[in-house]
């Protein structure tokens, strides 16, 4: 098998669940790291959308990181990221989903909306869909993870939003909510993990990361 092509950025949060992904599976890669402030020809060459991530395995490419980490749950089956039981798998299905549809667009519409007027409704949808992720867990979820006592893809999708909340306070008058014990918990968790450790960004780097994107200089 060709040995895997990895097309990343630091500071971007899906690159991140993938680089997590590849981390917990021990997956032997080449990472590359794109400029996205600058993004060069030759990426556009080899990349359908432009955007990081971006995965390449000889000639052939993919791309969407819940779509990638999916890929490398199905190609590199040791070290699962899926549960066994094919409704946990829908279950964890579902909240991925509920990351890319509701929480992630909340939260990325924030940081990078720069007309001030809309930022509290946007804030209010974000405090609504923490809401209604805490509420999730408390029925569904015994903790540490998501899903239970292991680790899955649902928390490598939401972890890097999380890592990159700070951005939100510093730029956008928005704190996470301290109250939610299982949100809490959970973090608490994921910060112990030796891939979230090794891929860590401190706040320096996201808010001087970030600066461009929320002042306007460039867009998103
Ligand atoms: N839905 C995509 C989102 C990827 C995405 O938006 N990547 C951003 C960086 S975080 C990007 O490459 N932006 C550069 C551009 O759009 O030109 C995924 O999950 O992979």
């Amino acid at each position: 098998m060709n040995k895997l092509q990895f097309y990343s950025a630091d500071v971007c949060p899906f690159a991140h669940r993938v680089r997590l992904a590849l981390h917990e599976k021990a997956i032997p890669h080449e990472l590359i790291s794109v400029d996205l402030e600058n993004i060069p020809a030759w990426y556009y060459e080899i990349s359908p959308t432009g955007r990081a991530p971006l995965l390449k395995q000889g000639d052939q490419v993919i791309w969407e990181s819940t779509v990638i980490n999916e890929f490398l749950e199905d190609a590199y089956p040791d070290r699962p990221l899926l549960p066994i039981n094919p409704i946990s798998r829908a279950h964890a299905r579902i909240w991925i989903q509920n990351c890319n549809n509701a929480f992630q667009p909340n939260f990325c519409g924030l940081v990078f909306e720069l007309d001030e007027s809309k930022h509290e409704s946007i804030r209010e949808a974000l405090r609504d869909s923490l809401r209604d992720i805490e509420e999730g867990l408390a029925k569904t979820s015994p903790g540490p993870y998501w899903l239970g006592e292991e680790l899955t893809l649902v928390d490598l999708t939401y972890y890097p939003f999380f890592e990159q909340a700070l951005v939100l306070a510093e730029y956008r008058a928005f704190e996470m909510p301290q109250e939610h014990n299982n949100l809490n918990r959970w973090l608490a968790a994921m910060k112990s993990r030796a891939s979230v450790q090794d891929n860590y960004r401190d706040a320096d780097f996201y808010i001087k990361a970030y600066r461009p994107y929320v002042d306007g200089t460039i867009g998103k």
